[in-house]
């Protein structure tokens, strides 16, 4: 049982001022995965059809009066909508690659408690699974139990390490833009260095940065969800689906250049 996320910073032009998706990347993302022929679950991060909604209503922030409420409600919406769509392309291009993927939207069967899943019906997931279908969940927006904040984003990252858990899964492998976790960000730092293995005692200097563009903590909020992973004996790899061949032999049990989380 393979849990493999589709880095939305991959699959979509994230610094696009609306909702584009990487028509090429995700051909060849597509393709890739589809040499693996066993069960398997895929979830898709937003890239720029989540985040961009997500920070513009606040949602997950706190509702202090009605007119806020309003607001949020108008963002929750147009959020589940956008996603639902990327959601769509992205099934569409793995049915074309011959994988019987079907999409299901979070929201329709999660609640969060402070951003937290606490009510999730997994069976449902499993079940397709056993039947031989793929599903593909996404990050999304959903409803929360916390009354002053009544809505609240979950990431692809957080349902990774909640369905690895309740299927069991034996690999996980989570694609990205970057190579893997470094020493600093590799974007703006050219000497930043790979790290290999991340362990709980790895020191680690990663910084949540608020006016990033993505809602869910970046780099530092994968990390989070993948050590509580790890805590549970479950390893899980990083590696960037930019370059290509690397989700081909993620799924192939080959050797690929990333981190890997135990
Ligand atoms: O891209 C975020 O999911 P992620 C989901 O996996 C939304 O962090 C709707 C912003």
């Amino acid at each position: 049982m393979m849990i493999v996320k589709l880095g939305g910073s991959a699959l979509t032009i994230k610094d696009a001022n609306e909702p584009t998706v990487d028509e090429t990347n995700l051909n060849r993302i597509a393709e890739e995965v589809s040499n693996y022929n066993d069960d398997m679950v895929i979830v898709h991060g937003a890239g720029s059809f989540g985040h961009i909604l997500a920070k513009k209503y606040g949602i997950g922030g706190k509702i202090t009066n009605a007119q806020e409420n309003l607001f949020k409600i108008e963002g929750l919406s147009l959020t589940q909508s956008s996603m639902q769509l990327l959601n769509y392309y992205v099934v569409s291009k793995l049915q074309e690659k011959g994988i019987p993927a079907i999409g299901i939207k979070p929201s329709s069967f999660i609640i969060t408690e402070n951003q937290r899943i606490t009510v999730c019906d997994t069976n449902i997931v499993k079940r397709y699974v056993n039947e031989g279908f793929v599903p593909v969940l996404y990050g999304d927006a959903v409803l929360d139990l916390n009354k002053d904040i009544k809505f609240a984003i979950i990431s692809g990252d957080q349902l990774i390490t909640y369905f690895a858990k309740a299927l069991k899964a034996d690999k996980v492998i989570l694609s990205s833009d970057v190579d893997g976790i470094f020493t600093d960000n590799p974007k703006t730092n050219p000497d930043a260095k790979l790290i290999e293995v991340v362990t709980k005692d790895t020191q680690l200097t990663l910084t949540e940065n608020e006016n990033q563009a993505d809602v869910t903590g970046g780099m530092a909020g994968k990390i989070r969800e993948l050590l509580e992973l790890a805590d549970e004996g479950i390893e899980s790899m990083i590696i960037n689906a930019e370059k290509e061949g690397n989700l081909k032999s993620a799924v192939s049990g080959k050797e690929v250049k990333g981190t890997i989380i135990k």
